[in-house]
């Protein structure tokens, strides 16, 4: 009886995934998932949490952010070819994704994000990944953006509102290219890498001041901000291009694990 019951349920498993395959409106969705489903986790709902590696949201933007996510996805976006599979394209037509505000997100004393973007254009004040969504910027804690156009920046901003940020003086980042930003923090250092490497010309400023390391650098904010990626706040400071593999960490990665990173996916 019991073997029977276990029969009829994988039956009906199989019947569930058979009639999702057949539909009409589905089918092209299907045979991409079906494409893509070697590099996705079991169970995935578009977001990985990997305590050990000290991941707290990673989304590899293979497709699958759907209502199963808890991350929401805004505007006309579009699935488009990755450095990774596939990847999401903001093309400023009001696109973002937002991933509601989780203890787990509030990097307050430390942290890394870490994103490969594709520029179609250099826009100032493009948001890239942006912890805050208030358009006053009130509940802002870090953001990673393009400040002036093609120059990186990320910004600290603690319970005062007062910000931290450092930008990159290295020229622009070119357009229709893949490249590898990522940004870390800990109670000391601003650390800011460009395609694998640390940016060696960089300005350093605390609260709005030119300043030199040491700095007097306070926590991140813990705010109620969900996690904007695309946009520094619903549909303004829209960056423009692509954007793949979007991972944030509780942890500092180092200068060897970034460069491992970048090399696992440029070299390919
Ligand atoms: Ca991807
Ligand atoms: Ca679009
Ligand atoms: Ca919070």
């Amino acid at each position: 009886m019991k073997t029977l019951l276990i029969t009829l349920m994988l039956i009906a498993a199989l019947g569930f995934s058979v009639s999702c395959a057949v539909n009409v409106d589905g089918v092209s969705v299907m045979q991409d998932d079906a494409e893509s489903e070697e590099t996705e986790t079991q169970g995935d709902d578009g977001v990985i949490v990997d305590e050990e590696e000290g991941i707290v949201a990673g989304m590899t933007l293979d497709e699958n952010l759907d209502e199963n996510s808890p991350a929401e996805v805004f505007g006309d976006t579009q699935w488009v070819d990755g450095i990774d599979g596939t990847a999401m394209e903001f093309d400023q037509e009001g696109e973002y994704i937002l991933l509601p505000d989780s203890p787990e997100l509030d990097l307050t004393d430390q942290g890394t994000v870490e994103v490969w973007v594709y520029p179609y254009t250099n826009i100032s004040a493009a948001g890239i990944v942006h912890k805050g969504t208030e358009l006053d910027y009130s509940d802002e804690a870090y953001s990673l953006q393009y400040n002036n156009p093609g120059q990186v920046a990320f910004i600290i901003t603690n319970n005062d509102h007062k910000a931290t940020y450092v930008i990159s003086n290295d020229g622009e980042i070119a357009t229709e290219e893949w490249h590898h930003l990522v940004a870390a923090w800990d109670m000391t250092e601003v650390y800011l890498y460009i395609d694998g490497a640390p940016v060696t010309s960089r300005s350093i400023y605390s609260n709005g001041w030119l300043s030199e390391l040491p700095i007097d650098f306070a926590p991140a904010q813990d705010s109620d901000g969900g996690l904007m990626i695309g946009s520094q706040i619903p549909f303004s400071y829209r960056f423009d291009g692509i954007i793949d593999n979007v991972f944030l960490y509780d942890r500092v990665l180092d200068a060897d694990e970034v460069s491992s990173h970048y090399n696992a996916l440029a070299s390919q």
